[in-house]
């Protein structure tokens, strides 16, 4: 009676799957590096189900987390294929890509988080999105990624001097590679997945990142000094494929950018709450974190890496409009 009873919910429960699956006419396959739980994860399945509602149930959004899909230089090209339909990633790798994109990683390009946001949100940012389109790509919407700072596992960075010769993990863009340069370190591009690993084994002393990445990958675990420099505050965008989005009809197309403008503010909310946790988790760890630094010696030497990457009229133009946006 009991494996009866048994039988018969499991049959239901796959009946209500069905049920639901099959309800879908859509799904779009979206990927991320980070684990379930982490603010863009849940901004991207929460916009998956305002769209959902927004189409009647006929477009869904399935989050593939974890970098199930791969890293992000790889889910990128995955995505100007179509073979993956959304992607949540950093601007960052983007940067050898679409030149647009090289002015929001730039060093202190932002002086704080609303300033990003009032550039992100504004004129400027709709600019850089549409730059997204002559690469295959549709530009969706910004996600916050606080900002990022060097954490390194040999000794406190309390100044320029001490990031001598130190070798830093960095995004896989040029940028970053200069930028480790101008303050006397050795900077290494590798996949996200693969930077704990490397500094356990002595490969790298450390990397950067914001306090949600430092916390849920793991990396303060074996870096144990973290010093809030803030160098970059550089958004996350959610993509689509654009051979994806032109399977749709121009309402459903409306409504994928609508769903994705709306999951923005949720994403902030989450963002914060997140900074948050993460930091009292790294703390209470026993992680030092150094906080009484000067930021403009920093700040100052940062000066060769613009001058090196922003050299069309283009991008300086981008430069100093975003400089003037209060
Ligand atoms: C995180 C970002 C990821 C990834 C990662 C990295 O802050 O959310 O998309 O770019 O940094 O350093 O690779």
């Amino acid at each position: 009676m009991k494996s009866l009873r048994v039988m018969l919910s499991a049959f239901a429960a796959s009946v209500a799957f069905a049920g639901v699956a099959s309800a879908c006419e859509v799904t779009l396959k979206s990927s991320d590096t980070h684990p379930d739980g982490y603010p863009t994860v849940a901004a991207v399945q929460y916009m998956g189900e305002l769209l959902k509602e927004s189409t009647g149930g006929r477009i869904c959004v399935e989050v593939f987390h974890s970098a199930q899909l791969g890293e992000e230089k790889d889910t990128i090209e995955q995505t100007q294929l179509g073979v993956i339909d959304m992607n949540r990633v950093s601007l960052g790798p983007f940067n050898n890509l679409i030149e647009e994109t090289k002015v929001f990683s730039l060093p202190y390009i932002f002086r704080s988080t609303d300033h990003m946001h009032n550039v992100v949100d504004g004129e400027i940012g709709e600019e850089v999105l549409s730059a997204f389109q002559d690469h295959n790509l549709v530009g969706l919407a910004y996600y916050d990624s606080g900002s990022r700072s060097f954490y390194n596992k040999q000794r406190p960075i309390k100044s320029i001097a001490d990031v001598d010769g130190l070798k830093f993990r960095v995004m896989q863009s040029d940028i970053f590679v200069d930028m480790v340069d101008a303050i006397g370190g050795n900077a290494t591009p590798m996949p996200y997945g693969e930077v704990y690993s490397s500094i356990q084994t002595g490969v790298i002393d450390g990397a950067e990142n914001n306090w949600p990445s430092f916390e849920s990958s793991g990396h303060f675990e074996v870096a144990g000094y973290y010093t809030l420099d803030q160098h970059l505050i550089v958004p996350e965008v959610l993509v689509m494929s654009k051979s994806s989005f032109e399977k749709l009809s121009a309402e459903d197309q409306a409504a994928v950018r609508d769903a994705a403008k709306k999951s923005v503010s949720k994403m902030r909310e989450l963002w914060e709450a997140s900074e948050k946790a993460s930091e009292e988790k790294v703390r209470a760890a026993g992680v030092e974190v150094i906080t009484d630094i000067d930021k403009q010696p920093f700040i100052d030497s940062m000066k060769p890496v613009y001058e090196k990457h922003v050299t069309s009229d283009a991008l300086k133009n981008l430069v100093s409009r975003i400089q003037a946006v209060k």
